[in-house]
């Protein structure tokens, strides 16, 4: 009966592209990796998201004809436009080199499909299409879900706010976790949206202590 008993430790897209050198670097992204690597075999559970889009992927900037930054709209969809990230079998695309990824059960991909990105680890971005990680923890009875990784304001800010709207206690730990901030203010926006809907930040050493 360990404290983190019923508890996932979500670790989302602890990959080279969001780190400092990849296509898409997080500021200090790297800085998590003592956190998320102190917290895991606490667990009972840990699981890791993979960013995975394939070339000509409908958030890539290239696609369209666009700079990196920008927004379009795409199928009724807000969509944020990135440089080219996370495409299978490149190195930015692969787990950190100092993610221990020991005690990882599951690791889920996302954002697959060309035509429609996916931030949150629970939906697609068309806030209908299910990853099926949700069935997946409630299979195994998990209540609580800690998060950490990349982006803060990105991936796992939807993924947080999803957790929370599905009904489990969520956590953020804050220290690891960093953001990009593109476009510049949707930090504190993911921040505050986070706060008010009743996530609670956590420092991994509170959770340790
Ligand atoms: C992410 C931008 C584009 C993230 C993924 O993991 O936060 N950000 N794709
Ligand atoms: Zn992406």
């Amino acid at each position: 009966m360990g404290r983190f008993e019923n508890s996932v430790l979500l670790a989302v897209d602890v990959q080279n592209d969001f780190c400092p050198g990849g296509a898409l670097a997080v500021p200090h992204g790297d800085e998590i990796l003592p956190a998320i690597n102190r917290l895991s075999p606490h667990f009972p559970i840990v699981v890791a998201t993979k960013d995975w889009h394939p070339e000509g992927h409908v958030s890539f900037a290239s696609r369209h004809d666009q700079e990196p930054g920008s927004t379009i709209r795409v199928d009724d969809l807000d969509q944020v436009l990135w440089p080219d990230h996370c495409i299978p079998q490149t190195r930015g695309a692969e787990f950190h080199p100092n993610f221990d990824t020991a005690s990882v059960k599951l690791i889920l991909h996302k954002g697959t499909k060309k035509d429609l990105d996916s931030y949150s680890a629970f939906f697609e971005n068309d806030k209908e299409t299910p990853t099926g990680l949700r069935y997946y923890l409630e299979g195994h009875g998990i209540r609580n879900v800690y998060l950490v990784g990349l982006a803060k304001d990105v991936c796992v800010f939807s993924s947080a706010m999803d957790a929370h709207e599905l009904g489990f206690q969520t956590y953020l730990v804050t220290d690891g976790t960093r953001g990009v901030d593109v476009p510049e203010g949707s930090l504190k926006k993911a921040e505050d949206t986070m706060r008010d809907a009743g996530i609670t930040f956590v420092t991994s050493e509170q959770l340790l202590s």
